[in-house]
Parts: structure tokens; C-alpha cells; sequence
């Protein structure tokens, strides 16, 4: 069945109530469960910095403590940002007989195209629509969810790419040195070159009672890692230690989230984020997180070189889609 997709539940809703699917417990609710005053920030690691082992230790440190942190002078220049950005959002203004047309079929079992997601296990709704597609490696494409409009969208993501593969690049090898490994062997454990960039876009409308729901409801990504570009409006709150925080917004930075693949592949030295999203009572929040992931096919477990009689394995090692099979249908992995 079609779902109603929340951009136009927020168009019918601006002065009034929201129906009851998206009103969080108030376990949830985020005007409850935020900590507010002085608080600890999400590191901010300026790659830029000519110290490299300062930096590298700064990665490291970020990926045990928080599984988060956001890096500024990335070398990715702001206007490549930006057009990523305004395409996006011209996507999501599009009239919404366009947008449907990027939708995938029902039960393809595949996450791409333009979507909403159903009832979690709460039974509640995230304020939230999406569009996914994969945008690494070549053979993995498919430009049928790609928008054509605007025109100019295939170029700003294909131009966004091609500088993220340095970052990525950067960052593997980092935490690859981080765990005492040379700085290649992280990321061919991982897939190499034939890892999948999976692209979203997330497009949080206005909420009429921001205080009473959550955008994207806690996870942790099953990903390696995600790098991920918000927009200006603040939305993101990180775990830690039992509390939420607010992660500050930071113009051109990027946010970096260590997901469950890299916490297997380091035997649980680097910790995956638990997140969340709020949303905003007058304005659009969106965000371009990029999940770099295996292939279906490819077995992840703990690299073989840190694992030893004295540190066993923590993580079953398994082919990513059994991973997620466990995940979609429940199954302890
Ligand atoms: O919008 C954000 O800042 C986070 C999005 C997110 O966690 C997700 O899409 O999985």
C-alpha cells in the first residue's frame, strides 16, 4: 500500500495537529530526554592540521569514545557542497506525482528510490521522507532512481563523489594505523574499491510539535561508515553514556558516523553511534548522509590480524546480506 508521505502530511498539518502515528512516548520525546546547558561537544577534527599524527590520534580517540565526530578543511570545496545541496532540495520541491515516479516497486526487497518508511516496532512513524540510490561503484548503479530533474543533478552528485573517494580514503587509513595495522589493510579487509556508496537524502518538513517527535528514530548504521552533510537547521543528537546530545551544526563540515561493519571488522575497538534526529517547527531540515558499505556478497568479521588467543573474536564473521537478513527479520546475528 502507497504510504502517505510526510511532506504532504506537514503541508495539511501547519497550524494543527499531527496525527497520532508520530507522537513519541514520552521516553522518546526529545524535549524530555535531551540534555540541555553545558555539555560535551562531538569531536571536530580539522584534517588540515600539518600534525598528522595529531589528527590520526584525534580519528582514533573519536572513533572509541563517541563513534562520532565532524571534520572541517576536508578538501572538499564548499561550492561542490553546495550543488549537491541545491539539487537535492529541488528534488524534494518537485510536484509529488514527480517524485513517485522514483519510488521502487513494492516487495523488491531493494532500499532504493523515494520512500517513507512503515511503522517501526514501536508502532510509531519517523517524521521523515527519503530518496536512496547508490551512487559507487559503477556496477552497482542504477540511474533509474537517479532524479532527472533538475538536470543538473547527476553531475553535482558524480562531482560530490569524486572528491569523497579522498576522504574516504583518508579515513580508512587513519583508523587503520589506529588499530596497528599498516594504513592499506583496513580498507582492502573492507572491500577495497568495490565497497557501495549508498547515497540518501533525508527531508524532514516543518512539525507543527517538534517536542513530540523524532525524525529518524535511534539507530546505529550498519554501515562501515557514513559521511554525512546536513543542512543549517540542527537536528542531529548523538548517545553517550546514557544521554543525548545535540550535535552542533558547523557550515561545511562533514559528519562522520562509525557504523556496526566497522565495529565488527575492528573486533569492537571503534564503536558504532547510536543517533537520532529532531525536527523543526518552521523550517525544512535535510540531510546527504553517504553509507559506505560491503558488497552483499563480501564476509565481514574481525580482521585476522587482531584477533589472537588473548583477544578472541567478538563478531560471527558473515557475507553482509546474511548480516542483514538477521537484521530485517530480527534473527540474532
Ligand atoms: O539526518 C541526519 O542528520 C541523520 C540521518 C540518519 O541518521 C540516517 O539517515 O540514518
Amino acid at each position: 500500500m502507497e504510504l502517505l508521505r510526510v511532506q504532504t502530511i506537514a503541508s495539511k498539518s501547519k497550524d494543527g495537529a499531527i496525527p497520532a502515528l508520530y507522537v513519541r512516548t514520552e521516553t522518546e520525546q526529545p524535549h524530555i530526554t535531551t540534555v540541555h546547558g553545558v555539555k560535551p561537544d562531538v569531536p571536530i577534527i580539522d584534517l588540515s592540521n600539518p600534525d598528522e599524527g595529531k589528527v590520526q590520534d584525534e580519528i582514533v580517540e573519536a572513533c572509541k569514545e563517541w563513534g562520532m565526530f565532524q571534520i572541517v578543511n576536508h578538501e572538499i570545496p564548499n561550492n561542490v557542497i553546495s550543488k549537491l545541496q541545491s539539487v537535492g532540495k529541488e528534488f524534494f520541491e518537485l510536484p509529488q506525482e514527480e517524485k513517485e515516479q522514483y519510488s521502487g516497486p513494492p516487495g523488491s526487497g531493494s532500499i532504493e528510490g523515494y520512500c517513507t518508511f512503515h511503522e517501526e516496532v514501536s508502532g510509531k512513524r519517523g517524521w521523515v521522507d527519503h530518496l536512496f540510490h547508490i551512487t559507487w561503484p559503477p556496477s552497482s548503479i542504477n540511474y533509474r532512481f537517479w532524479p532527472k530533474n533538475p538536470p543538473s543533478y547527476r553531475e553535482a552528485n558524480e562531482e560530490y563523489l569524486k572528491y569523497l573517494h579522498g576522504v574516504v580514503d583518508k579515513l580508512f587509513k587513519s583508523m587503520s594505523i589506529g588499530l596497528g595495522l599498516e594504513e592499506h589493510e583496513l580498507k582492502e579487509a573492507a572491500g577495497g574499491d568495490d565497497m557501495i556508496h549508498l547515497f540518501k537524502i533525508n527531508y524532514y518538513p516543518p512539525c507543527p510539535s517538534p517536542d513530540l517527535v523524532l525524525g529518524v528514530p535511534h539507530h546505529v548504521d550498519f554501515s562501515y561508515i557514513t559521511i554525512l552533510v546536513p543542512n543549517e537547521v540542527p537536528g542531529l543528537q548523538a548517545f553517550k553514556d546514557g544521554h543525548w546530545y545535540d550535535v552542533k551544526y558547523i557550515p561545511n563540515a562533514l559528519i562522520i558516523h562509525v557504523g556496526e561493519q566497522m565495529e565488527i571488522l575492528s573486533n569492537g575497538k571503534y564503536k558504532p553511534v547510536l543517533h537520532r534526529t529532531t525536527v523543526n517547527k518552521e523550517e525544512t531540515r535535510m540531510s546527504w548522509p553517504v553509507f559506505i558499505e560491503p558488497q552483499p556478497e563480501h564476509e565481514v568479521g574481525p580482521h585476522t590480524k587482531l584477533v589472537n588467543a588473548d583477544d578472541p573474536p567478538k563478531f560471527k564473521t558473515k557475507k553482509y546480506k546474511d548480516f542483514l537478513y538477521c537484521k530485517f527479520n530480527n534473527i540474532p546475528q
